[in-house]
C-alpha cells in the first residue's frame, strides 16, 4: 500500500508540500491541474511545472484526481468523440510523467453533494453534513449554497461557470436515462482501454456521492451490485475502482469491507473516510477513528491488508479543526484531521503487517 495526500496545487491550496512532508508515511501526492475545464487537453509543459514541485519534495505524482469528464461524453452527444480524443491525449501526456492511476467520476451535473459544509460535530470541530430533507427539489438553491460556502475555493465538479448554466444542463440531460448513462460510460471506457494498456495507466472510477439518484438525475456506481456490473461491463484490468468508503457507506446498507474483499484486484486507489448516520437519513462525516462513525474503518483496512492490496490509499475528507474556520479552509480538505487520518490508517496497517510477520 502507498499512502497519498490530496493537494490542490501551489497557488490553489493553503497547505504546502512542506506541510505534507511533515506527515509521516506519505509517498504520493494526489494532484490535478485545477485550472483545466472538463474536455481540455493537459499539456506537457503544464504538467512539468507540477512535477518539479512534487518531486523536489521527495514525493511521487502517481495518482491524478481528477481528470474530469466533459458533459457531452456523459450525455452521449456526437461531439463526445472530440472530447474523448482530448482525454486520450491527456492520458498519453500524463504517462510521460509516470502517472499510474486516474481517478474520475461519471456523475451527471453535480459532483459530491452536501447541505452543510461546516456542521458542528459536537466537540468544537465541524464537518460536511447531508440533510436528507433538503435534497428534494430545489437543486439551484443547493448549488448556490455550496458555491457560497466554498468561499472562493474552487472544486472540481463545482465550477461556477458550469453551475451558472444549471438550467441548460438539466435540459441537456433530460433524455439521459440510467440505461443511456451506462451505455455512454461503456463507450467512453472502451475507447480508452487500448491507450491505458499502452500507457500503463489505470482508470479508477469514484463511486457516486451520495450513492443514489438526486434531483431526478441517474447515478450509476452506488453499491456492490452496480460495481460488479461496472467491472463486468468493461472487463479489463485497467478498468478499475476508486474505492471511496465514505461515499459508498453514505448508504448504510453498503458493506464496504465486503466490497473490498470481493473486488480488491480491481481497486487501484482508495479513499478512507468515516460516516455517522442518523435515524432520519441524515449523515455527517466523522473522524477516521472506527468508533466515531458507522463505516467500519478497521474492517475495511483489514480487508485491504488481507487481500494483499498494493495500490494507493489516501485519507478522504476530514473535519475542520482548531483554526480551520469557514473561509480559511477548503471544505473537507483541512490539514489536521487528514493528517490524523493518515496516522490512524498507518497505525492499523503497520500493526497488521507486524502480526503477519510474526505469524509468518
Ligand atoms: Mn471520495
Amino acid at each position: 500500500m502507498q499512502m497519498g495526500f490530496r493537494w490542490f496545487g501551489k497557488w490553489n491550496d493553503r497547505i504546502s508540500l512542506e506541510d505534507i512532508r511533515e506527515i509521516p508515511g506519505v509517498s504520493t501526492i494526489v494532484w490535478a491541474l485545477h485550472n483545466k475545464m472538463p474536455g481540455e487537453v493537459w499539456e506537457p509543459d503544464e504538467i512539468r511545472i507540477v512535477q518539479e514541485q512534487i518531486e523536489e519534495h521527495g514525493f511521487n505524482m502517481d495518482v491524478v484526481e481528477s481528470v474530469n469528464v466533459h458533459d457531452d461524453i456523459k450525455i452521449g452527444l456526437p461531439t463526445r468523440d472530440k472530447y474523448i480524443d482530448n482525454y486520450i491525449q491527456t492520458i498519453r501526456n500524463l504517462s510521460e510523467f509516470g502517472v499510474k492511476v486516474i481517478c474520475y467520476n461519471f456523475m451527471p451535473i453535480f459532483d459530491w453533494t452536501r447541505t452543510n459544509l461546516f456542521h458542528p460535530v459536537g466537540d468544537g470541530s465541524t464537518a460536511l453534513y447531508y440533510e436528507a430533507a433538503m435534497i428534494q427539489e430545489d437543486s439551484k438553491a443547493m448549488a448556490k449554497y455550496i458555491l457560497k460556502n466554498l468561499h472562493g475555493f474552487t472544486f472540481p465538479g463545482w465550477e461556477p461557470a458550469r453551475m451558472a448554466k444549471i438550467d441548460e444542463l438539466f435540459e441537456a440531460y433530460k433524455d439521459v436515462t440510467k440505461e443511456k448513462l451506462w451505455d455512454n460510460l461503456k463507450y467512453f471506457l472502451e475507447r480508452l482501454m487500448p491507450v491505458c494498456h499502452e500507457c500503463g495507466i489505470k482508470m479508477a472510477i469514484h463511486p457516486d456521492d451520495p450513492p443514489w439518484d438526486i434531483f431526478g438525475l441517474p447515478r450509476l456506481i452506488t453499491g456492490e451490485e452496480s460495481i460488479a456490473k461496472f467491472l463486468k461491463m468493461v472487463d479489463d484490468p485497467f478498468n478499475c475502482l476508486t474505492l471511496c468508503s465514505g461515499s459508498l457507506n453514505a448508504n448504510p446498507d453498503n458493506n464496504v469491507a465486503e466490497i473490498v474483499r470481493k473486488h480488491c484486484d480491481r481497486i487501484a486507489f482508495a479513499h478512507i473516510r468515516n460516516v455517522k448516520h442518523f435515524p432520519n437519513g441524515d449523515f455527517s462525516e466523522a473522524s477516521h477513528r472506527d468508533c466515531d462513525g458507522d463505516t467500519g474503518i478497521l474492517d475495511i483496512i483489514k480487508a485491504f491488508h488481507d487481500s494483499g492490496y498494493e495500490g494507493y490509499i489516501r485519507p478522504d475528507h476530514g473535519r475542520h479543526l482548531w483554526d480551520e474556520k469557514p473561509g480559511k479552509v477548503r471544505p473537507g480538505y483541512g490539514l489536521y484531521d487528514r493528517a490524523l487520518g493518515v496516522m490512524y490508517i498507518l497505525g492499523a496497517w503497520e500493526m497488521l503487517e507486524k502480526e503477519k510477520t510474526k505469524n509468518g
